[in-house]
């Protein structure tokens, strides 16, 4: 019996976040913005990849949304790159919701920009459960995690649109099971492509910012 009122709350829960997640989807479609949702272990390399993405895609004007549990070190480090930089701190909570980015972006200016990165609290586990409004998830995920990840968090992986396989200048050092992780990937995801890159030596950029232009270009232009 308490298991059973347990379940919809739950499902009340997702589904009022669902709803004002389509909001902001449109919202952010209508005003020609592609949304990508960042997420990946702590650590994993998204704020180095998307300062990495910002570099090619320049001219989309990127502006990203932050979401940390407590701080704002990442959304400075962005700031300081001369980008719009909005900082969620969620005070315990691991995942960012929809309510949270709804309120973010509309004290955001958003301007020019076509392009909306939003990173997402450092867990491969909650994060994959909420919708954000998002037009395509990205997942980092870097070979010093380990090559057992998917089959351990398998939602993050299942969800994903694109996966960055970060850190791989550090392969040399390491014993990770390339073989063994897209076996794990492709179980749950047929259709998400594999982009090895590197935050440190920059390699794969411009293959990942080729994916992003080619996803948004079907969106609404600008009215
Ligand atoms: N060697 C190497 N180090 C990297 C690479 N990408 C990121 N790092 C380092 O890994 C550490 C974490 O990178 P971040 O970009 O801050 O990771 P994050 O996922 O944003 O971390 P949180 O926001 O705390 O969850 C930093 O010290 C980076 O310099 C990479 O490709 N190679
Ligand atoms: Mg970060």
């Amino acid at each position: 019996m308490h298991d059973t009122r347990k379940i919809d709350v739950m499902e009340n829960i997702h589904d009022e976040n669902d709803r004002i997640a389509a909001h902001v989807n449109e919202g952010l479609t209508a005003r020609g913005v592609f949304a990508i949702n960042l997420m990946g272990a702590p650590g994993a390399g998204k704020t180095t990849v998307i300062r990495r993405l910002i570099e090619s895609l320049r001219d989309l004007a990127p502006c990203v949304i932050e979401g940390d549990i407590e701080g704002d070190i990442d959304a400075r480090e962005l700031r300081a790159l001369g980008v719009d930089a909005f900082q969620i701190n969620t005070f315990g909570a691991c995942h960012l919701d929809a309510p949270l980015v709804h309120n973010a972006v509309g004290n955001m200016t958003l301007g020019d920009s076509r392009l909306l990165f939003i990173e997402n609290v450092g867990n491969l586990v909650c994060p994959a459960e909420f919708s954000i409004g998002e037009h395509a998830r990205l997942l980092v995920s870097s070979v010093t995690e380990g090559s057992d990840k998917p089959y351990k968090y398998p939602l993050a992986f299942e969800r994903t649109d694109l996966v960055l396989l970060n850190k791989t200048d550090l392969l040399p050092h390491l014993d990770f099971d390339e073989d063994f992780f897209m076996k794990g990937l492709r179980a749950l995801n047929r259709e998400a492509p594999v982009i090895r890159v590197s935050g440190k030596s920059g390699e794969g950029f411009a293959e990942a910012a080729a994916w992003i232009r080619a996803s948004l270009s079907p969106l609404n232009p600008r009215p």
